[in-house]
């Protein structure tokens, strides 16, 4: 008995052995997990926001922008350009030309996505609308022989039955047109149609220095000369009397073919002119006042009321067809624009980045 009671108590009994396996099973590939995606995330935070680093090799239609440090916006033009101030932006790529209505139609055959233009009238979202709204459609520019300081933007209509397929309305179409820029396009469309391109809209700073080809503070894309100086058009804008007449001296009264005029220093086409094209940041005319020096990417939100905007607006750039040295000189490089997301017209399309 005594030799029973001496014994030694046995020890706890192992856990079994499954359960053993189990704890390892997951602890190990689980920090390894951890170790590698921290390791991935600083590789990639690095290499987006290097601007020095080389940038990969573009496909055939997109070419490569380097990255570099420039002067954004002026301090002698509209309120909304100003500050000057330096913004450096990492290399990316960036569509040679704006999105085309061939290229725009392969994404709609593909996804059988319907534009904002097209959309069966929303009696919820647009409680207010007046009944000419209440179709499909878009905006459309009818020439008007009116002073347009003191008429602004009366020459613009609501076109029932306009959108990418048929730009100036009922009767219109593209046939023939696989090389001009798709327009009729809101910034939601154009935010579709580049995620399923696997690319994205430019930030503004990427669209201002692409658009500047290189050239520091040159009041064009091309530098100095102005449109038409010598008979060397560089830009499709609007000549004569805006907004009765375009008179088409650089070749086209409304929208022209891509690549119907030299490329920019960046071997990138119609970045004046042509068509508008939306930037992936919201607006606020006030932004450059507190605009972070790397990749700013606009504000969170766009503002409202501040300048009598009903909805947040985002960012368009480069001026079209429409453009002139009159009325609208907003085909320079600096000069800012903005649209609700929902909005459309003829003058407006897009190009990617990625
Ligand atoms: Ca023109």
């Amino acid at each position: 008995m005594g030799k029973k009671a001496n014994r030694p108590v046995a020890p706890a009994p192992a856990p079994p052995p499954a359960a053993r396996k189990l704890s390892l099973w997951w602890a190990l590939p689980a920090l390894l997990l951890v170790g590698l995606v921290a390791g991935l995330l600083a590789i990639g935070w690095k290499s987006e926001y290097d601007p020095l680093r080389e940038a990969d090799p573009a496909p055939p239609e997109m070419v490569s922008v380097p990255g570099g440090t420039f002067v954004m916006g002026r301090d002698d033009g509209p309120a909304d350009e100003a500050p000057a101030h330096e913004v450096t932006v990492a290399p990316f790529q960036m569509d040679a030309t704006e999105v085309t209505v061939g290229q725009f139609a392969a994404f709609v055959k593909a996804t059988k996505y319907v534009t904002v233009a097209e959309r069966e009238f929303d009696p919820i979202k647009y409680p207010n609308a007046a009944p000419e709204f209440r179709k499909p459609g878009s905006a459309v520019f009818f020439p008007m022989d009116v002073e347009p300081w003191e008429n602004r933007g009366a020459w613009w209509r609501y076109a029932v039955g306009a959108s990418w397929r048929r730009p100036e309305g009922e009767g219109t179409s593209v046939k023939g047109k696989k090389n001009y820029p798709a327009v009729q396009i809101a910034w939601e469309d154009a935010a579709a149609y580049a995620k399923w391109a696997g690319k994205r809209l430019p930030t503004e700073a990427e669209w201002e220095w692409a658009a500047r080809g290189g050239l520091a503070r040159k009041p064009f894309c091309w530098g100095d000369a102005k449109n038409g100086d010598g008979g060397t058009w560089y830009a499709n804008a609007f000549q004569g009397q805006f907004p009765a007449r375009d008179a088409g001296a650089d070749g086209f009264a409304g929208l022209a073919p891509v690549k119907s005029f030299p490329p920019n220093g960046s071997g990138l086409y119609d970045m004046s002119g042509n068509a508008w094209e939306w930037c992936a940041d919201w607006y606020d005319p006030g932004y450059y006042a507190v605009s972070p020096k790397d990749n700013p990417r606009g504000p969170d939100a766009g503002t409202l009321g501040v300048e009598g905007e009903r909805q947040p607006q985002k960012v368009r750039r480069g001026g079209s067809f429409l453009c002139d040295d009159h009325y609208c000189r907003r085909y320079l490089p600096g000069a800012r624009d903005k649209n609700p997301t929902d909005s459309s017209a003829n003058h407006t399309g897009f190009r990617c980045v990625k």
